[in-house]
């Protein structure tokens, strides 16, 4: 195993915009594994997180990915080489206290060093040459998919049937397995619920897709923009409350009691945070029902933010919890959620807005800043590399080309 020169996308300073580089990665080291990355979604957290990003710069950022393995390190038992993967920012080593207490998918083994934006053994396996020297650029959230090549740690990898497109099932990497998951593994919401989801991006749509299909009764959106509805109502929302359009004197929280009944008290089954704001986190909570009623956060709020209610309110038996990764153990449910994909149950392509080139990944934010994309896919090259143009051709001819992609971003104009 060698080292090998690949484009990247690189961060090279707080905030900067990406710019794309030959950059070189190293072999992997026992326990890990180089992925041949071929697409990448591009997330909120791709933005958000690296403002201020405390490990530093240069990084390389993304984190909804998914590639083939090239290479594995000593030791690696998990996957080999060929096997197709999406890489999980939420590990799953099976071993830590998390991991078997089967109550939290918050596996602790590499979480130190993956803050840091470094392998577990405490070095980065990216570098660029500048000026004859070898500059080191850092990992991100153990993933790094906005590089052709990546390596991940064994126990960071969902093997997945390779059947599935890797240019669509790659956003099974975060936002989709966040909305569905917090509905199946959070929340485990129960067959003649009734719900409430605020914000109707793709956590947002995700989460009515897990309603739907947990035989909900009743699932409320709740969105500023009016051009969310049509998407949302094809995956099962039945009601929709815009906070700008209600009378003088009624707020959000009252608008949806009242769709549920006319007495003290009344309120949602269950609401699903999928903004990130402190104030839509609070109306989420306050609009479930009295003495039963719970309330998921999936949107991360800014640095520094704080949710508040009064005391009463949990006093009277409303309930807050939260999910990371919607609850997923990514090694063990993900090649699930895949074969859910493939065979028709769980909704994929209808996520993806645009697909673009990675040397477009700055043009993804701006369409993700102007609410025009739920997700944006963007491909890498892999210039003459024929496993990647197989498997491409095998996926509609092409990525970038299937027509639901192209529809979708028509469809969000
Ligand atoms: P998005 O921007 O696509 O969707 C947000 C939606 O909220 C938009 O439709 C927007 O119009 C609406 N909105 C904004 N402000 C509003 C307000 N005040 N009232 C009502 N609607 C409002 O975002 P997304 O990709 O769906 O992600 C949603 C959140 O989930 C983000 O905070 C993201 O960081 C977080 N997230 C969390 C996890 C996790 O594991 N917990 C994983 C992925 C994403
Ligand atoms: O174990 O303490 C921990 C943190 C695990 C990571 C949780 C990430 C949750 C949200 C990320 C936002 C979307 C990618
Ligand atoms: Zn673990």
């Amino acid at each position: 195993m060698s080292t090998i020169t690949c484009r990247a996308a690189v961060m090279w300073e707080n905030g900067a915009d990406l710019v794309m580089e030959d950059i070189q990665v190293e072999p992997p080291r026992a326990g890990e594994v180089r992925v041949k990355i071929l697409a990448s979604g591009v997330c909120h957290t791709d933005w958000s997180e690296p403002r201020n990003y405390p490990a530093g710069f240069p990084v390389i950022l993304g984190h909804e990915g998914g590639g083939i393995v090239e290479s594995v390190g000593e030791g690696v038992t998990n996957v080999e080489v060929g096997d197709h993967v999406i890489p999980l920012y939420i590990p799953e080593c099976r071993d830590c206290v998390y991991c078997l207490s089967q109550k939290s998918n918050l596996c602790g083994k590499i979480r130190v060093t993956q803050g840091k934006g470094l392998m577990p053994d405490g070095t980065s396996r990216f570098s660029i040459e500048k000026d004859g020297k070898k500059v080191p650029i850092l990992h991100f959230m153990g993933t790094s998919t906005f590089s052709e090549y990546t390596v991940c740690a064994a126990i960071s990898l969902a093997k997945i049937p390779k059947a599935a497109p890797l240019e669509k099932v790659c956003l099974l990497g975060c936002g989709i397995t966040t909305g569905y998951g917090a509905v199946m593994n959070t929340m485990k919401v129960e067959c003649g619920s009734t719900a409430c989801v605020f914000g109707l991006g793709g956590v947002g749509l995700a989460v009515i897709m897990g309603l739907k299909e947990a035989g909900c009764s009743k699932i409320i959106g709740v969105d500023l923009n009016p051009a969310k509805v049509p998407m949302a109502t094809e995956f099962g929302m039945t009601d929709f409350v815009n906070p700008k359009d209600l009378p003088e004197g009624v707020d959000t929280g009252a608008a949806i009691c009242a769709l549920i009944g006319d007495y003290a008290g009344a309120g949602v089954d269950y609401s699903f945070e999928c903004i990130g704001n402190v104030k839509t986190m609070r109306a989420a909570f306050e609009c479930v029902h009295k003495g039963w009623g719970q309330s998921c956060v999936i949107g991360v709020g800014p640095p520094g933010t704080e949710i508040s209610t009064r005391p009463f309110q949990v006093v009277i038996g409303k309930a807050w919890r939260g999910t990371a990764f919607g609850g997923t153990r990514g090694r063990t449910q993900l090649p699930k959620y895949v074969a859910k994909y493939l065979d028709g149950s769980l909704k994929v392509d209808e996520f993806v807005t645009f697909t673009l080139p990675i040397d477009e990944a700055n043009k993804a934010f701006h369409l993700m800043h102007e609410g025009k994309a739920l997700r944006s896919v963007v491909v890498h090259k892999h210039e003459g590399d024929e496993e990647v143009a197989a498997h491409r051709a095998a996926h509609s001819g092409g990525a970038g080309g299937s027509g639901t992609a192209k529809d979708n971003a028509a469809a969000a104009e």
